[in-house]
């Protein structure tokens, strides 16, 4: 058997791919959208549910409802789970889950004549899980980080300062707002070990490339780091799951999988990581320098590293590898997929529209600017509200475009950091619009290498799963078949002149309101 599944369990929808790598072939890609099914049921809108304020939490029920149906999904096309070797997979990062000390036997006793969701109701200290859209959490970012002894003790351990969407300050949070909740808690899982745990029927540890969106792990040593971890909240050690290395199976498939999916008795299912750490599998960069951008709900450009440095803490991350060997730095939008649709929305058009006024308009938009905040931005840190300079609020197309060139130009000006000016790999549902691609080559002036799928998380996680079943292979035998470019958008010089002056005026706009 050379067959091995992915599983993408995202903000917006959860994504199964099945790869062979004897022919280095796609064989199955299928998402099932949680708005889609779940928005009577869960309420949650672009997978989550807004409670004011900051507070932006899923429901790790969805999930389980989600991963069952996509498992029916692959069967009802033909796909015969049997033949599948090994599972691995990622989850949208930062995202906690909180179980009791009931979790373990639940998930060991699972039986196939009920449905999984009815079986786990029963496995949570708190129903629903903060995500990364949750910016709730200042006062807590504030308290940790002069607990470890400020910014720069932090960064020294972690690699990171701390953003409010990080499990850290969300676990203190909850600490403050609910200690009996958070003193019954036996696990706090992330959104990606939650997902192995069902599969394998036990609570399963974490990866490093994951651990580290915690900002409570060792950058170096990739484990947990206990000043952070004192800092943070009482008995956190005992609550968290041990880091593990990538290539460590987290188990066999449960039976339940084996009865009610008709998986296979061998099947191995390897540590699940972060969304943006599989993506950095999943689009080849496995050795240091080669940088991507990926468009999804929230827009992320990120470099493999070699070391474990933050050139530029203040605004981006550093996470580990999923390879255990390399690291990534990486900035994240608040204001990506969803400011997209916001201004397509808000001008009653459809994507075909929305393309259309970036084929109409000029590069450069003659001036026009947006700062497209529709919700509190994470680099650079501001308030929620729309800016827009020289734009007439009235013009769809200017708008349109003022939103793509505004997400291009902040991710230029914001990854100066980036070493090297080769090409920017590209993934996520955005990365399907070419007329967008265009605007970020010539922003940056680098060619852009569109892939043959948007779902490089789920790809990076079957190969990912293949690595850990054959880690005698090397990465990048493993990956080069999977990830040749289906296509390369070059930059147009003849726009160079016109976004070196719209890059001043974006930097200017940008200053003026931080001011
Ligand atoms: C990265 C981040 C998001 C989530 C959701 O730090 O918060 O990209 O991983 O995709």
């Amino acid at each position: 058997m050379t067959r091995y599944l992915g599983i993408d369990a995202s903000t917006q929808s959860m994504t199964g791919m099945i790869i062979d790598v004897e022919d280095s072939h796609t064989l199955a890609e299928t998402s099932i959208n949680f708005d889609e099914h779940f928005s009577q049921t869960y309420g949650v809108t672009h997978g989550a549910m807004n409670y004011g304020n900051g507070v932006v939490h899923s429901f790790p029920l969805m999930w389980v409802e989600a991963l069952e149906m996509l498992f029916d999904s692959l069967r009802r096309d033909g796909h015969d789970l049997s033949t599948i070797r090994g599972i691995s997979g990622s989850g949208q990062q930062h995202g906690t889950v909180y179980l009791n000390d009931r979790t373990d036997i639940l998930l060991k006793n699972l039986s196939t004549n009920k449905p999984l969701h009815e079986q786990l109701a029963e496995a949570f200290t708190r129903p629903s899980a903060p995500v990364w859209m949750d910016s709730s959490t200042s006062d807590q970012c504030v308290e940790i980080e002069r607990n470890v002894g400020g910014a720069d003790a932090l960064v020294s351990l972690t690699g990171n300062r701390i953003f409010e969407r990080f499990s850290g300050p969300q676990i203190r949070k909850f600490f403050e707002t609910d200690p009996e909740a958070y003193e019954r808690t036996a696990h706090i899982s992330l959104v990606s070990s939650f997902i192995a745990s069902i599969l394998v029927g036990e609570v399963v540890s974490v990866d490093a490339g994951d651990g580290s969106g915690t900002n409570l792990m060792d950058i170096r040593s990739r484990q947990w780091c206990s000043a952070v971890l004192d800092a943070t909240a009482p008995g956190l050690l005992r609550k968290l799951l041990p880091i593990t290395r990538s290539d460590e199976p987290a188990g066999t498939i449960h039976p339940y999988f084996i009865d009610r999916h008709g998986f296979s008795g061998d099947c191995r299912v390897f540590p699940f990581s972060g969304d943006n750490p599989c993506s950095l599998i999943g689009l080849g960069l496995v050795e240091a320098g080669a940088a991507a951008l990926s468009l999804g709900t929230s827009d992320t450009l990120f470099a493999c590293t070699q070391d474990a440095i933050n050139a530029a803490p203040d605004e981006a991350c550093l996470f580990s590898s999923p390879d255990d060997q390399h690291y990534m730095a990486l900035i994240c939008y608040m204001n990506g997929g969803l400011a997209r649709e916001a201004v397509k929305d808000q001008y009653q058009l459809d994507w075909t529209g929305f393309t259309d006024s970036l084929v109409q308009t000029p590069p450069g938009n003659g001036g026009a600017l947006m700062l497209p905040y529709f919700d509190k931005e994470i680099v650079p840190h501001a308030r929620q509200g729309v800016i827009r300079s020289n734009l007439d609020a009235s013009i769809a197309s200017d708008n349109v475009r003022a939103v793509v060139e505004a997400q291009a130009l902040s991710s230029k000006l914001h990854t100066q950091w980036l070493e090297n000016s080769g090409p920017l790999h590209v993934t996520g549902g955005g990365s399907a619009n070419p007329e967008i691609l265009k605007i970020f080559a010539d922003v940056h002036n680098r060619p852009v290498h569109c892939h043959p799928t948007t779902n490089a998380a789920a790809l990076g996680s079957a190969l990912k799963a293949c690595h850990a079943d054959r880690p005698d292979r090397p990465w990048i035998d493993l990956v080069t078949p999977f990830v040749s470019a289906s296509a390369v958008i070059e930059p147009d010089p003849s726009t160079r002149a016109i976004y070196s002056e719209l890059l001043d005026a974006y930097q200017q706009l940008e200053a003026s309101i931080s001011s």
